[in-house]
């Protein structure tokens, strides 16, 4: 109760904005597994993510570590000369800009920049100082589903149940980060696709969708190019669609992530969710008018 009264008044929340939000992926790495290299330069950066708000992106997601399986780990300072110059020339327009981040200091910079948000893969276990951050700052928090870096996550890709134990190690989470400060009304949940989990983990998860919902917080989703599409579409040799070609399947992800009433979803294509997400909110208003 104390803390409850100590953060009253200081969440940061986001403009509402009554449909599922759309989060441009703008990954600013030499690396990463779809569009890794593509944006590497500040100045290529900053177009790509201008061009992502033109096509109705609802903010943008900077982040200049890659996360993709077996990645190695960048310094904090490389991190920093990667994202900072982005966050700063997208927020000074106006964009409402996450970053993407384990590190907390380099959250703490991104958020002097002008990030209004934190999205750490990480829920917060890779740093612990994190959870105070935010909890300072008042932004809006991704705690992400999280079982170690991407260099060793694919071995501990087992699980029993993987809806009931990817919904109570968020629990778990969303307890520990509003024991350091954090308000709860800041946090918003991801399961983590692909994040030690196989392409049936990651489908069981999105059938799965109401268990996290009922977490009680809004719940982030990232299946954007994700292997686990490109395995579902196969050609006739049965080897998997290359992530350039994923992109109308995680549209369809997208469009079915908001009718089950998702918070948001992070994607590169931005057009095709865009879109995908005004469908689902109109075909709702319909459904709430003509029952
Ligand atoms: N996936 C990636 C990176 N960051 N953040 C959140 N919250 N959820 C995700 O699923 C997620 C993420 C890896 O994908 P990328 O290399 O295309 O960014």
């Amino acid at each position: 109760v104390r803390r409850a009264e100590a953060s009253a008044g200081r969440v940061r929340s986001l403009p509402a904005l009554g449909r599922c939000r759309v989060m441009g992926i703008l990954n600013v790495t030499p690396d990463s597994f779809s569009d890794g290299g593509a944006h590497h330069e500040p100045d290529a950066a900053v177009a790509r993510g201008r061009q992502m708000l033109a096509e109705g992106a609802d903010l943008v997601d900077v982040g200049g570590e890659s996360t993709r399986p077996g990645a190695p780990r960048v310094d904090a300072d490389e991190e920093l000369r990667r994202v900072l110059p982005v966050i700063r020339a997208l927020a000074a327009e106006g964009a409402t800009v996450s970053v993407d981040t384990t590190r907390v200091e380099v959250a703490e910079q991104a958020l002097h920049a002008g990030a209004v948000m934190v999205n750490d893969v990480s829920g917060g276990l890779a740093d612990p100082r994190m959870s105070r951050l935010v909890a300072e700052s008042g932004v809006p928090y991704v705690v992400m589903h999280w079982r170690g870096p991407p260099a060793v996550m694919q071995e501990h890709a087992t699980y029993r149940d993987v809806v009931a134990e990817v919904a109570d190690a968020l629990a778990e989470r969303l307890a520990r980060v509003t024991a350091n400060g954090v308000d709860p009304e800041q946090v918003v949940l991801d399961p983590g696709l692909g994040f030690a989990k196989t392409a049936e983990h990651n489908w069981a998860l999105l059938a799965g969708l109401p268990v996290l919902l009922d977490l009680g917080r809004p719940v982030l989703l990232g299946a954007s190019r994700k292997s686990f599409l490109g395995r579902l579409l196969t050609d006739e040799a049965g080897r998997p669609r290359p992530a350039q070609g994923r992109d109308p399947a995680t549209t369809a992800v997208s469009a079915l992530a908001a009718a089950a009433g998702v918070w948001g979803v992070r994607v590169h294509d931005v057009q095709g969710s865009a879109d995908a997400v005004r469908v689902a909110a109109a075909w709702a208003d319909a459904r709430r008018v003509s029952p």
